[in-house]
């Protein structure tokens, strides 16, 4: 199987990272969304970064559900979400605000490089940067509450906040100082010292 997409996305890196968790192999190939346009399109018309291509050809997207599909293929026992229904419910709540950090985090980017500076909607980039504070707000009071799993045992929920933070760091890092994130900053830091983190870099 092929993951398409660049590692600088934070979906196709959670994507990669979660599948070396799940032991499940896949072969990397960074295409870019931006740079590679016609040759992603190749492989999949949507153009959707991450793709996966299955070996017999078929074509899945969204980062989620790509996930849902390689837990379903490596088995219950290697599953990344909990079992427990109180437990798997916490996992989703931090997971979908990780990457709702994403989102934001992509929205503004692509504003900041895409759209030119004459023609930016202000009150669009306030709204972004207040919906991408408010998900790392929530995170930081989720951690405060209950630290998340890290080390060898990391899942679903702790492998997508360290990489939505990472991503977020690297695109718009005016928008996140450590010390308003103190948790989530310290999480991320321990997660990426993981051999998996590691042998999947950002850039
Ligand atoms: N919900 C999707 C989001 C994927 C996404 O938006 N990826 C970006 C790259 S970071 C992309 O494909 N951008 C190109 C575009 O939307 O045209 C997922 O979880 O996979």
């Amino acid at each position: 199987m092929k993951l398409i997409g660049m590692l600088d996305s934070p979906y196709v890196r959670r994507v990669a990272i979660c599948a070396k968790y799940l032991g499940i192999d896949l072969e990397h190939q960074s295409v870019s969304v931006f740079r590679h346009f016609e040759q992603f399109q190749q492989i999949n018309p949507v153009v959707k970064a991450p793709t996966l291509v299955l070996d017999d050809g078929e074509v899945l997207i969204d980062s989620t559900l790509i996930i849902d599909y390689l837990e379903a293929l490596a088995g219950p026992g290697k599953s990344l979400m909990p079992g427990d229904l109180k437990q798997r419910l916490r996992a989703l709540r931090v997971t979908g605000l990780a990457l709702a950090a994403c989102e934001k985090s992509v929205q503004l980017y692509y504003e900041r490089s895409l759209r030119p500076a004459e023609i930016q909607f202000q009150p669009w980039v306030e709204r972004v940067e207040g919906q991408l504070a408010a998900a790392y707000s929530s995170l930081e009071r989720e951690l405060q509450k209950q630290p998340l799993t890290n080390g060898a045992s990391i899942a679903q929920d702790g492998i997508t906040l360290a990489v939505a933070w990472s991503f977020t760091n690297l695109v718009v890092p005016d928008q996140v100082e450590v010390e308003r994130f103190p948790r989530i900053a310290e999480f991320t830091a321990q997660a990426e010292t993981l051999e998996a983190f590691i042998s999947t870099p950002i850039t």
